[in-house]
């Protein structure tokens, strides 16, 4: 191993799930258990989900030696524990460990980690998908340890689990239980399929995903059917990605979100994101299509919408959605996405 490098920026995009990871399993239960697996036994899926990752939107991640005598972590300018990121370096420390035995360990000197995003943080755009991928990504590169595109994902599953999608670019899809994500289709794939992100809202959101899944497995009456359900939307999801079917990856998508949000509103305390604007939108997609204007809304863990569409109606639905909004949401937020790349690193030094 080489020595570790001075800087290291590198950037992930967010990974939206047209199909929905929500709910985790534990592979000790159902599996024989070797020292790999007890190592990454955090974040597995209960549930197959099929993503894409967004370009535009963007978090950074940057790595230096620190200047002071002791570890540094900020989050959009603010600090932060440092405990995520000391998670992850033992995460890097045990992949490498297991399989690159010829590498020395890692020298885990103070340093400095700055990581910003370009768009709401923890406010429902799955910002923790791209962080935790760009982080990933850079530590990983950071210590020199040459990871392949499959143990970067299971590192970056380790800190949150969609995170493990956005190593990949295009359409990514991370089976039930398994440790990685894979990737799907390219971004070549299908040049005009758009995602436009609309956040009437940008507070932080009251309950963290992994406290809602995990509330959700507890104590929704709904919480096995919807995994059942959800894992059965898979197969004609890849195929109408594969054949390029917005009709049909449209309507999948509204399926799996809207069992989502229902198996999450039947537990108890309900665990409910919507919010007035989130009706509105939802209802505004649904006179569009009805003009037959292709376009299907999906929601995530927080009021946020966002629609897929195609190129050609974007400009038609950004000035619809002005119209219909701009008058009781002044500040509504709207970014039109494309396929984005996987994380990579954009600078060494
Ligand atoms: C997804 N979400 O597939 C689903 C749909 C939100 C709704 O993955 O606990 O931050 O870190 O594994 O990845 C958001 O949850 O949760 C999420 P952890 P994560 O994108």
């Amino acid at each position: 191993m080489g020595s570790n490098k001075k800087t290291v920026i590198a950037t992930a995009g967010p990974s939206l799930a047209l199909i929905k990871y929500w709910g985790k399993n534990s592979l000790a239960t159902s599996e024989k258990q070797s020292s790999d697996r007890k190592l990454h036994n955090n974040n597995i899926p209960a549930t197959t989900s099929i993503a894409i990752t967004l370009d535009t939107l963007t978090s950074s991640v940057t790595i230096r030696y620190s200047k002071s005598s002791k570890d540094y972590f900020s989050l959009n300018n603010q600090e932060v524990d440092f405990v995520k990121v000391s998670f992850l370096q033992k995460q890097l420390q045990q992949i490498t460990q297991l399989h690159h035995p010829y590498l020395k360990s890692l020298d885990f000197s103070k340093i400095e980690v700055h990581a910003k995003n370009n768009f709401p943080t923890a406010a429902g755009l799955a910002s923790s998908s791209s962080g935790y991928a760009a982080l990933s990504h850079a530590l990983a590169a950071f210590y020199n340890t040459d990871l392949s595109s499959q143990e970067l994902s299971i590192l970056a599953r380790s800190g949150s689990g969609s995170a493990c999608r956005s190593v990949f670019e295009g359409f990514t899809v991370w089976y039930k239980n398994s440790q990685y994500a894979e990737p799907l289709a390219p971004i070549t794939h299908w040049k005009d399929f758009r995602v436009i992100v609309v956040a009437p809202y940008s507070e932080k959101k009251n309950i963290s995903s992994r406290d809602a899944m995990n509330t959700t497995a507890s104590s929704s009456p709904y919480y096995k059917s919807w995994c059942e359900y959800n894992n059965g939307l898979v197969p004609d999801a890849i195929k109408a990605i594969l054949e390029k079917d917005i009709e049909k990856i449209g309507h999948l998508t509204r399926l799996s979100y809207s069992a989502m949000h229902a198996a999450a509103l039947a537990t108890c305390p309900p665990i409910l994101y919507f919010k007035p604007a989130s009706i509105l939108l939802i209802d505004f997609a649904a006179t569009l299509r009805k003009q037959g204007i292709p376009i299907w809304e999906t929601m995530d863990a927080g009021p946020q919408v966002k629609f897929i569409t195609l190129e050609p109606y974007t400009q038609q639905i950004q000035t619809q959605l002005q119209d219909a909004f701009s008058e009781h949401f002044s500040n509504l937020w709207i970014r039109v996405c494309r396929a984005g790349k996987g994380s990579h690193i954009i600078d060494t030094m």
